[in-house]
């Protein structure tokens, strides 16, 4: 039994207002011409197909036509599952029509886990394999949630929750796999341990969500466990056959330098999986540019735009006290780009770091909050408890790497709870 297993597609995703179509449409591409050549029996994909659950007509549109593909490349079965950002629902809704092709939908959690079990069959119709095609579970699909419970309470009933639904779905499919066929699993989970040496501190800071679950929560007796929503492709504690396949395209900066890929899993009877990395092409060039003004100005100039196909999208990310105040950095970079690059190269966003020190700011004045920013409202909470000199400029100093961690990882709006 042979199969691909991506996630994270994130079809109809905006990147700072900026659509993702064409990449998209290269990617999906791509994923056909590989389920040909390597004539693989299945294809999974273990959630977020879709960015919003209310996604645009094209991004229908990718999706759609994407299946019509896979059914005639070879592939004797389909596995979609829903990632956190997918509506279950919507997503569920074409299920009947899409069985008489081979695509089986799980889009959330199902009444009768037996309903998530699903015979993988290759294109001459022979059960070579089980899917227990766990979706995202979300906290209503886990253990009722106790009035007053504590963070560490509520992660640990989340972690249980989660492990007794894969071993009650394992077992039920070890029942009926009376020819002891390979059972696979899906996931959409965030996994502890499933950050690795290479990531940088912005990362580790997610370890701190709540509801991680150790690779060994998954049954022993999964041959393979394909996991979605860590959109970085990397193996879980250490276990080759528990992965995460990523995201195909860079879907944020935080991605730019991502190496992106599909996983290529060959299940043999009694044996270890066997996995093939394949990399995937960079369909769109994300850079950030990020420095003093000057430094930036560099960079932006000497870039090579073209070893890339698409329009390279780029950020700038200025120091403190990079400029003065006068300036538009948008419009300066913008106009910067456009005369040396021209179509080649778009910036998204420009980031200005604010000086550190106290803005001008009266409270009896009719500044309304939407007029500040946050450092100025903090810089006016510090004033009010009478926090000065240099504990003020360490904390205000704090306070921005904070905002810049949480304006960089935008995969934290993917809580487990969303
Ligand atoms: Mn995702």
């Amino acid at each position: 039994m042979k199969f691909l297993h991506t996630a994270d597609w994130h079809l109809g995703r905006r990147l700072h207002g900026q659509e993702l179509a064409a990449e998209h449409d290269a990617c999906l591409d791509e994923i056909i011409r590989l389920i040909r050549e390597h004539r693989v029996d299945a294809f999974i994909h273990a959630g977020d197909v879709f960015d919003t659950g209310t996604p645009p007509n094209y991004a229908l549109k990718q999706y759609y036509n994407f299946l019509a593909r896979v059914a005639q490349a070879g592939c004797g079965t389909v596995i979609i599952t829903g990632g956190n950002h997918d509506s279950p629902t919507a997503l569920n809704a074409p299920k009947d029509l899409l069985e008489a092709l081979n695509i089986y939908v799980v889009g959330g959690a199902t009444e009768n886990i037996a309903d998530e079990i699903l015979p993988i069959k290759n294109s001459e119709g022979k059960t070579i394999g089980y899917c227990c095609a766990v979706p995202f579970l979300r906290d209503k699909d886990l253990r009722y949630s106790m009035p007053g419970e504590t963070d560490a309470e509520r992660s640990k009933r989340i972690v249980a929750g989660i492990q007794e639904h894969y071993e009650r779905v394992v077992a039920a499919a070890q029942l009926l796999n009376t020819d002891d066929l390979p059972i696979i699993a899906t996931g959409h989970l965030f996994a502890q341990g499933g950050i690795t040496g290479d990531l940088d501190n912005k990362e580790q800071i997610h370890v701190g969500n709540l509801g991680q679950i150790g690779a060994d929560a998954f049954p022993a007796g999964l041959a393979y466990v394909a996991l979605g929503h860590l959109h970085r492709p990397q193996k879980v504690g250490g276990r080759d056959t528990v992965r995460y396949s990523g995201s195909p395209v860079a879907l944020d900066f935080s991605e730019r330098d991502d190496a992106k890929q599909v996983v290529i899993v060959e299940c043999l009877p009694k044996q270890t999986a066997r996995i093939e990395i394949i990399p995937l092409p960079t369909f769109r060039r994300l850079v950030r540019f990020s420095g003093m003004f000057a430094e930036v100005e560099h960079a932006i100039k000497d870039f090579d735009t073209n070893k890339y196909e698409r329009s390279v999208f780029a950020e700038v990310h200025l120091s403190p006290n990079a400029t003065t105040a006068a300036l538009d950095v948008n419009d300066y970079f913008r106009t910067l780009t456009a005369k040396h690059h021209g179509e080649k190269m778009q910036i998204l966003r420009v980031v200005q770091t604010r000086t550190i020190g106290v803005p001008a700011f009266d409270k009896n004045s009719s500044t309304g909050l939407e007029e500040l920013s946050r450092m100025d409202v903090f810089a006016e909470r510090l004033k009010k408890s009478g926090i000065e000199g240099e504990e003020m400029i360490e904390l205000q100093r704090t306070f921005q790497e904070l905002l810049t961690l949480l304006d960089e990882a935008e995969f934290t709006k993917e809580g487990m709870t969303a």
